[in-house]
């Protein structure tokens, strides 16, 4: 067991998968028969067939033909999920990443999807969207007996769909643990017209308390949110060359809409959770609003060169492990403990005073008494510039020795700073102190402005429209990485054919 847990970590990697190079699907699928585990043909070219898809950070699922079928095999178990550099938390997950990798097919395809649960309780696996026959829906108690722990269920049904699909346990909490996957499926014909390149981007949203490395699931106050299992500035960019189309694929499942926000570019909305729109209704923007549960592609013409962001525009889904502003509470002179939600909320009841004041918060609507214990000791707020200073000098000794410093002497705010109600906000969340370039260097990062990753939180990353030169250099650098591509559980010692 323990063997074919390393095995998963090392193959699957924690996050750590890059895209390859993009990759033709359609030369790909005339390779894939028998026992052929490439099913995504190495280093081909794009060539007027349909591109396959790039999940960066995520595994795509290999598969094998069977008795007729593309069988896939996920294996639903806890995983340890990598957000950024030193924040490692506790997910359930699928074959070791949370999200789960990404299955791709094609429109017509018979599939087979073993799913095997290696998790403590019951789970069972839901085909959002998808027209399948209700035994094979994965709705656990009405259309199968939930999957024990230690179980098997075999899905299978042919699929006559095409769009941005995924998988998801239908138990609610577990959801909320990370337990999703892009299901993609290619049409046939192929769209017109084609995408150059095709991402896929999946939107997750923790909240994990201070000194926690679990998310409490039933906890509303999100502070860890991620595009395929990252927060900013982990998440590794899309980089396209000048004069690509673009297509990106946007899945949410969560507790939270998310209008996905692009700079630079005006796209149009192709598709949705139900596949391809008519192209009468591509209105153009440059935000989406992605509901839960919900999927949308967006197609875009890279034709504005530069370093572009990809962002949710929730002010709170741009931000990295919020935590209660308990710094008034540990180190003023105290403030109201346990208030009531609507009070804590600022939503005041004819009561006189500021809504945030220090009379009714800000606890954010949770009490501040004896269940917060352990928020008490993590103020985010500092007594003066002087004690922000060392705090921040403390933590790169502890554990941030990676990242980067100020300037000697250098601060970000002035020294009347904590006279300014509200004070600290953006200043010990985002700014050059917070860089870290060198903890997240990748090829992807290449030529990026130095100290760009101090302000790159939460659901953000970039579109990297680059010239043809930068792209071809930055693919390089890529294509000298080992191999990071999955196997199946269980396929470890088959011959890896290519
Ligand atoms: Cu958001």
């Amino acid at each position: 067991m323990k063997n074919r847990r390393d095995f998963l970590r090392k193959t699957f990697g924690l996050g750590a998968g890059l895209v390859a190079a993009p990759r033709l699907f359609a030369t790909a699928q005339a390779n894939a028969t028998g026992m052929d585990m490439e099913h995504m043909g190495h280093g081909a070219q794009h060539s007027g067939g349909i591109a396959s898809v790039e999940t960066p950070d995520i595994p795509m699922l290999p598969w094998r033909m069977v008795d007729g079928a593309k069988e896939f095999h996920l294996v639903a178990e806890p995983v340890k999920q990598e957000l950024m550099p030193g924040k490692v938390v506790n997910l359930w997950g699928y074959n070791g990443s949370a999200p789960g990798p990404t299955i791709e097919v094609v429109q017509g395809d018979r599939v087979r999807i073993i799913v095997d649960n290696h998790l403590p309780e019951p789970t069972s696996m839901h085909w959002h969207g998808f027209e399948v026959p209700v035994g094979m829906d994965g709705a656990p108690g009405s259309s199968q007996d939930p999957i024990a722990p230690g179980g098997r269920f075999v899905y299978e049904f042919t699929l006559h769909q095409e769009g941005t699909y995924f998988y998801h346990s239908h138990m609610a909490m577990q959801e909320m643990m990370g337990m999703l996957g892009a299901f993609i499926m290619h049409p046939k014909p192929a769209y017109n017209p084609p995408a150059d390149r095709d991402f896929v981007i999946l939107l997750q949203e923790y909240s994990v308390l201070p000194n926690n490395a679990t998310p409490n699931s039933m906890n509303m106050e999100f502070n860890w949110l991620t595009f395929n299992g990252k927060s900013g500035p982990a998440t590794t960019p899309l980089i396209v060359r000048l004069g690509q189309r673009v297509r990106i694929r946007i899945i949410n499942l969560g507790m939270d809409h998310h209008p996905i926000h692009l700079h630079g570019h005006t796209f149009v909305v192709t598709g949705s959770e139900g596949g391809r729109q008519p192209k009468t209704t591509w209105a153009p923007g440059n935000t989406v609003l992605v509901g839960v549960a919900q999927s949308r592609d967006v197609e875009f013409v890279a034709n504005n060169p530069g370093d572009w962001m990809l962002h949710c525009h929730l002010p709170h889904h741009m931000m990295n492990q919020m935590s209660s502003n308990v710094g008034p509470l540990t180190r003023r002179r105290g403030m109201a403990m346990g208030v009531s939600m609507e009070n804590g909320m600022g939503m005041l009841d004819g009561t006189p005073g500021a809504p945030l004041g220090d009379d009714y918060g800000p606890s954010l609507g949770r009490g501040m008494g004896v269940g917060s214990t352990s928020d008490q000791p993590t103020g985010n707020g500092a007594l003066s510039p002087e004690g922000a200073k060392q705090a921040m000098a403390s933590r790169q000794d502890q554990s941030m020795s990676g990242m980067q410093g100020m300037q000697h002497g250098e601060t970000e705010f002035p020294e009347n700073a904590n006279q300014v109600p509200g004070f600290p906000q953006d200043a010990f969340m985002e700014g050059p102190m917070m860089a870290m370039d060198k903890m997240v260097d990748k090829p992807e990062n290449y030529g990026l402005r130095p100290g760009w990753s101090g302000f790159m939180m939460g659901m953000m990353t970039f579109v990297r429209v680059l010239p043809p030169d930068m792209y071809d250099k930055i693919m390089a650098m890529k294509s000298r990485q080992p191999n990071k591509e999955p196997r199946m559980p269980g396929m470890e010692h088959e011959p890896h054919g290519s």
